[in-house]
């Protein structure tokens, strides 16, 4: 057995796969993390070597004490990922105090987890001192969502509203709506702590100029929120560069408070 023959290792390799076809992961752009569960954790244990040294995660993560995340290595390309999973990924433990992991499988070739592990390792706190599912976090960056970063403000407001008139699926998908970061610096503390304020409230977070994080229980949920929420600032993308620019007419306050009847959904009261 290899752990990448385990239905959750290949679960991630097809979305890093994925997101390369999509045209989200230039060169070493993109990381994506997963938690494993206690059952694939031990599954996978066989297979762990655990002599490497404890490392600073840079934050601190004291819920996720004692958890396993496999998670894509710094500065790797999505592009190589299929083809040598082993090499460009990781398995990695997290330690009692939450603030130093070790590596147990991968990197093959040397190297270290994401540049963003402060943000997806807090991302991951978030959601599991929420009792969310989410196991998965995704960042990506796709063209068009990047494009609307320099049009609209970085408002959650603005942002979700576009997205959510942009197609009729999207109140549907996100009613919680999406949370916006300003520019700022990747790769360190602040920027995940910004993040994981954000991450309380949304499955998705847009970070200014830069991309979007995405959460979700399950690859598929990641990978989906990442594929509608491009479409959808792909929609609005042609919309704003045809003609001059204006709708003619768009998905109303009063259409979403209808559809929000229709699905029986909470639609965010502050995006209404
Ligand atoms: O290069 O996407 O945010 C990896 C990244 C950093
Ligand atoms: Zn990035």
């Amino acid at each position: 057995m290899h752990i990448t023959d385990l239905p959750f290792a290949r679960g991630f390799i097809r979305v890093c796969d994925d997101g390369w076809l999509k045209g989200w992961h230039e060169r070493n752009g993109g990381n994506l993390s997963y938690r494993l569960s206690k059952a694939e954790a031990e599954e996978a244990a066989p297979l762990f070597t655990t002599g490497d040294d404890w490392r600073e995660i840079k934050t601190s993560v004291p819920a996720l004490a004692g958890e396993y995340f496999m998670c894509t290595g710094s500065g790797k390309f999505m592009r190589n990922i299929r083809e040598n999973p082993a090499a460009n990924t990781c398995i990695i433990q997290v330690d009692e105090s939450g603030a130093r992991y070790r590596l147990v499988w991968g990197l093959t070739e040397g190297g270290i987890p994401s540049s963003e592990l402060p943000t997806h390792l807090m991302n991951h706190e978030v959601k599991k001192n929420a009792g969310s599912l989410c196991r998965v976090i995704y960042h990506a960056h796709p063209v068009n969502l990047i494009s609307l970063t320099f049009v609209l403000p970085p408002e959650g407001k603005a942002f979700t509203r576009e997205l959510w008139e942009a197609m009729t699926e999207c109140p549907v998908i996100f009613p919680e709506g999406v949370g916006t970061v300003p520019w700022m610096v990747p790769g360190g503390r602040d920027i995940a702590v910004a993040s994981a304020r954000l991450m309380e409230t949304f499955n998705a977070v847009v970070w200014f100029h830069h991309g979007l994080f995405c959460a979700g229980a399950t690859f598929d949920e990641a990978f989906g929120l990442m594929d509608a929420i491009e479409k959808a600032a792909e929609i609005s993308v042609k919309i704003r560069s045809m003609g001059d620019g204006k709708k003619r007419q768009t998905i109303t306050t009063e259409n979403l408070k209808q559809l929000a009847e229709g699905f029986g959904l909470s639609l965010s009261p502050l995006f209404i």
